[in-house]
């Protein structure tokens, strides 16, 4: 018998087996795809984003739940074709010049995405003129800049200053976050916001939206 509150568990234990067959059952029993994705994949995300913050769960343990709810979601797009999945808006983000740390910036965009949210993840290291040039393409309302050096902050502040020389900062807002990163420094650097952790990026993208 599908069951969302299995599925739920599912992805709050990270078991991507038995997030598959659940949600391949849902589908099987003729469940409504963007209910599966909300009360089922999103709603054991929802768990986890907290647990994760309050310490009680792990990157390793968050990243397995996150490989699991991506696998549901992949399961339902595919028979979801004719149906628009609502959007809650376009985030771009990236790790800044000369940054490799990924795994953070990660879990935002998953997080962002089991939201609602559109994200375009570029990756690593990304110099400014490519975070321009992906604004261009992409047409973002959100560009989320990743740090974790003290060193690459300062890429920070030179991406949103040649944003600015390009014309696109006014176009986006931009938000930035990592370890060494504080709310006075993105004032300080011109950034729209800031969040701490993932579970608050969330609340930052919908709130600048909102
Ligand atoms: C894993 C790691 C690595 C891995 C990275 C692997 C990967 N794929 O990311 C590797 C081994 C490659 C690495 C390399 C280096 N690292 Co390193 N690394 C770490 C470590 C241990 C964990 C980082 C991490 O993943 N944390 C877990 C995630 C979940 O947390 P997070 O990144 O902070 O992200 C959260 C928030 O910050 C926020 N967030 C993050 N990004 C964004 C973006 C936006 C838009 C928003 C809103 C929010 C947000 O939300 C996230 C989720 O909650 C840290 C130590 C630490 N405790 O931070 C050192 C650390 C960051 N590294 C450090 C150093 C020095 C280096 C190296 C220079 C080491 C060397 N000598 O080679 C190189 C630099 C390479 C480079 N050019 O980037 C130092 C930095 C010191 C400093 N103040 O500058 C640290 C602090 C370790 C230390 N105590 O010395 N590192």
């Amino acid at each position: 018998m599908a069951n969302l509150e299995t599925l739920k568990k599912g992805v709050i234990e990270g078991d991507v087996q038995l997030v598959m067959e659940e949600t391949r059952s849902c589908l099987d029993s003729g469940m409504d795809g963007l209910a599966i994705i909300n009360e089922g994949l999103v709603a054991g995300m929802n768990v986890v984003g907290p647990r994760f913050k309050a310490g009680e769960m792990f990157v390793p343990e968050v990243l397995m739940s996150a490989k699991a709810m991506a696998a549901g979601v992949e399961l339902v797009k595919s028979v979801l074709v004719d149906t628009e999945i609502p959007t809650a808006g376009k985030v771009l983000i990236g790790t800044v010049k000369g940054d490799l740390h990924d795994i953070g910036k990660n879990l935002v965009s998953i997080m962002l995405e089991s939201s609602g949210f559109e994200v375009v993840n570029m990756g690593v290291d990304i110099p400014p003129e490519q975070f321009a040039a992906a604004i261009r393409e992409h047409k973002p309302q959100i560009v989320g800049l990743s740090a974790l050096l003290t060193t690459t902050m300062l890429a920070m502040k030179d991406t949103i200053d040649y944003l600015r020389a390009e014309g696109l900062r006014d176009s986006i807002k931009v938000v930035i976050g990592g370890a060494p990163v504080t709310a006075d420094f993105a004032k300080e650097i011109g950034a729209d916001g800031y969040a701490p952790d993932a579970g608050a990026a969330v609340e930052l993208a919908q709130g600048l939206l909102g």
